[in-house]
């Protein structure tokens, strides 16, 4: 095989924790098992298309800084939009992850018209199922980009516009019959301008049922086409809109049950969307779970001083150990998987650069499923919190709980004239337990 792209890097392997070569996996070994299932099985890693081959760089204050010559290029739109895909593919198979994802118009450029969209984007599925077969990296999910193109200025589902809604569905039903055509695991929808900025201007419950309206017709389609995979819903709080509708799970579910899609719909939980909304990524994950809704996860972190979706790699293990820590106790990733949302820096323009990036935070999650796993398989923490709740499990607690009414409550409280207190909730010393195995798991 020649190597245009990334002349510089071979495959990456995995040569364990005393490794110096940085081009190599200290810790992310794809066979090792753990619990019963490889860590491939596990994590499910995928590749963001966008960040990795249609950003070229640019921020709102520059022009673009990295080498990607099929980006913003003159000539034939659909010979760059090849080239581009022989990238990825070269890159997603020598970092040895099983998966990629994007949006409809990562892969295959706008049209002047709708059909001639369509038509590029057919062009550039056949073109991706050749790659699939030939290197077996596959689909996590797919998703239609409904926030770029100035038509959407105005939210898409949530359009004051009916034609928009109708633009936009129909865009959805081509991406959708796409990802199936791809074998893809799951669809998602992230709500990019499904939200507001001036209330004065906007009808908040109208524009929640066309959500739900639109949500639904995308899930009927999901059955009419076959699509076995779920729907997933991405939370964040804002940004683009000022307030942004699926702002975070429990809004996300609030939503589905509304509109009673919680059998076809999920949620992919993007770590710095959860801290954007004030939340913990383990939050949002076990707020996921025990809703039975948890999807997937976008992989990536936020910076301690910016306010903003900076999308940049994973690399504190202790935050990422938490959230797998969640993961792992509901059950693990099903369809879902660890998509790697998030971008280089502006002044990461080497070639290898991208290999780097995804290197450091492949070995952020693997070292977090091992602490992970070592923190449950040993109950240290599933012990304490069982016995902090064992009273619920007495005849007396589920009496409390199930039968008593508050009337009986108050009646027995003033005969008895108890006087109970909890038990220490030993706060700290749990947290030592988490960093003694930060530490000494591997
Ligand atoms: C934006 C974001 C998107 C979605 C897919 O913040 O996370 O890239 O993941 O549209
Ligand atoms: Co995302």
């Amino acid at each position: 095989m020649t190597n245009p792209f990334f002349p510089t890097v071979d495959t990456i392997r995995f040569e364990g924790s005393d490794s110096t070569n940085s081009l190599a996996f200290r810790w992310y070994d794809a066979d090792r098992v753990i619990g019963g299932k490889s860590m491939a099985e596990h994590l499910r890693f995928a590749v963001s298309y966008w960040h990795s081959f249609c950003w070229d760089g640019f921020d709102i204050f520059g022009q673009g800084t990295l080498h990607r010559p099929w980006v913003n290029a003159a000539g034939d739109p659909m010979v760059h939009a090849r080239t581009k895909m022989a990238a990825a593919f070269e890159f997603f198979q020598k970092l040895g992850v099983p998966y990629y994802c994007f949006h409809d118009i990562d892969i295959a450029p706008a049209g002047a018209t709708f059909a001639e969209s369509c038509r590029n984007l057919d062009a550039m599925v056949d073109e991706a199922a050749r790659w699939q077969e030939e290197t077996g990296v596959g689909l996590l999910w797919g998703t239609a980009n409904l926030f770029s193109n100035p038509r959407f200025g105005a939210g898409a589902a949530t359009s004051p516009d009916p034609e928009i809604f109708a633009y936009a569905a129909a865009q959805i039903c081509h991406c959708l019959e796409a990802t199936n055509r791809l074998g893809g695991a799951n669809y998602v929808m992230w709500g990019g301008r499904e939200g507001y900025e001036t209330l004065l201007n906007t009808d908040l419950k109208r524009e929640l049922d066309q959500l739900g309206r639109m949500l639904t017709l995308v899930v009927e389609h999901k059955h009419a086409i076959g699509f076995d995979g779920p729907i997933l819903l991405e939370p964040k709080p804002f940004e683009p809109t000022k307030h942004q509708y699926d702002f975070d799970v429990a809004a996300c579910d609030a939503f589905l049950q509304r509109y009673e899609l919680t059998a076809d719909v999920k949620v992919n939980i993007e770590v710095n969307h959860a801290t954007l909304a004030g939340h913990d990524f383990a939050h949002e994950v076990a707020a996921a779970a025990a809703s039975g809704i948890l999807g997937s996860v976008d992989a990536n972190a936020g910076d301690d001083r910016l306010g903003w979706d900076v999308d940049r790699f994973p690399v504190s293990v202790e935050q990422m150990t938490l959230g797998m820590y969640e993961i792992l106790r509901a059950g693990g990733l099903t369809t879902g998987g660890l998509n790697f949302d998030a971008k280089l820096r502006r002044q990461s323009s080497a070639v290898d650069d991208l290999f780097h990036a995804h290197i450091g935070g492949m070995d952020t999650m693997a070292r977090a499923l091992i602490v992970a796993h070592a923190l449950l398989d040993d109950g240290v923490l599933e012990e304490f919190t069982a016995e902090r709740y064992a009273g619920w499990e007495t005849e007396r607690g589920q009496q409390v709980l199930g039968s008593l009414s508050l009337q009986q409550l108050h009646a027995e409280q003033l005969a008895a004239d108890a006087n109970p207190m909890f038990a220490s909730g030993r706060q700290e010393k749990l947290e030592n337990t988490v960093a003694r195995y930060v530490q000494t798991a591997s």
